[in-house]
């Protein structure tokens, strides 16, 4: 397990010299993030990342996310060209290191969560969704962007995409995943890169918009569109855990070979559709992360993990999700049962 912990740049109040400090730490997960949709980054850019977190002795070789223009995802005439531009990403990003991108192929929202800072009983505050409260929200309006998202819109611009986005359904996106994948998977496989799609967050369809990457029939027909193993998935244990009916050791034991990188994350589920994040130890929440962590030792997963969101504990503030203290605790605790499960296999 190659440990890892997202880093938002510069502006990030986690800094590298405080995340190099976490026990087993390999490296960060980060992105150039001021860089419009759809454009290539500039190769200076990504060997400045690189260059500051090897200087703290951590590796950049997880790019989360490289996000894919709405209008791949739609379809739209100019989507081909905008496929070659993320795939001349892929090649830069190899040539600097990086091994695995991060991507999702949701419309228009990424993640989803009703709340930002919800009351614990430990006086700790967490990221909860309570499906009703989504679904009360207009999607037009700014009250659904979230602090973690890579990008927002303007009212007008969201608008127009969801009035586009009608078109879509199911099938057609994925006929654009499709030929979004035969440009860049052949790309990955000569540049040595492996594209690991996040699942859908919560992974069902929201206001009258298709998702896709939902579970294990979604997987299936995922790999058949391309069967490289660098079409790979980010296994996001608390976004696939959101749906009870998702066995996530299943998934391990099926297609190991396709897991190129792990969220690992706790949830706990506190009603229909209805979920709030927890800690990340087993006990904590409704996931049995200790059986997920063992299926991918068993399996010799030997790629990169990191801490995903953390409660806001001991009162830190910051980005929803992306604070320091639960993130770290996450950490640790992944290392130690890691450690124990290689141990006594
Ligand atoms: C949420 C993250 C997602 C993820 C993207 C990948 O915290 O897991 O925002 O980065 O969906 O493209």
């Amino acid at each position: 397990m190659k440990t890892s912990f997202r880093w938002y740049g510069a502006g990030d109040p986690v800094t590298l010299d405080k995340i190099a400090q976490i026990p087993g730490m390999h490296g960060i997960v980060s992105a150039v993030y001021d860089v419009p949709v759809g454009q290539v980054w500039p190769v200076e850019r990504i060997e400045s990342l690189k260059a500051q977190a090897n200087e703290k002795g951590l590796a950049f070789e997880v790019v989360e996310s490289v996000p894919v223009h709405e209008h791949i995802k739609m379809g739209a005439p100019d989507a081909g060209e905008l496929s070659e531009a993320f795939a001349e990403n892929l090649r830069r990003l190899a040539a600097a290191g990086v091994k695995v991108v991060c991507y999702n192929f949701m419309p228009v929202f990424d993640w989803l969560r009703s709340e930002l800072a919800r009351p614990l009983p430990d006086g700790s505050t967490a990221l909860a969704y309570d499906e009703s409260a989504v679904l009360a929200m207009d999607p037009s309006s700014s009250e659904l962007s979230l602090p973690g998202w890579d990008e927002s819109y303007t009212r007008e611009e969201m608008r127009a995409l969801l009035d586009a986005y009608k078109q879509i359904d199911a099938e057609r996106l994925w006929e654009n995943l499709g030929k979004f994948l035969r440009v860049v998977i052949p790309v990955c496989d000569e540049a040595g890169i492996r594209m690991a799609i996040h699942p859908d967050d919560p992974p069902w369809s929201l206001f009258g918009l298709p998702r896709v990457i939902t579970g294990a029939k979604g997987y299936e027909r995922l790999f058949a569109l391309e069967p490289s193993d660098s079409n790979g998935i980010t296994l996001c244990t608390g976004s696939l855990g959101a749906d009870p009916s998702n066995d996530m050791i299943g998934i391990i034991n099926k297609w190991p070979r396709k897991i190129h990188f792990v969220h690992a994350r706790n949830i706990l589920i506190t009603g229909e559709r209805q979920f709030r994040e927890a800690a990340h130890p087993t006990d904590c929440g409704s996931l049995d992360m200790y059986g997920i962590v063992r299926a991918l030792v068993r399996n010799g997963f030997d790629g990169y993990v990191r801490p995903d969101h953390g409660r806001m504990i001991w009162g830190e503030t910051g980005k929803p999700g992306y604070g320091l203290y639960d993130r770290a605790l996450g950490a640790a605790y992944l290392t130690g049962l890691w450690e124990g499960i290689v141990k006594t296999l």
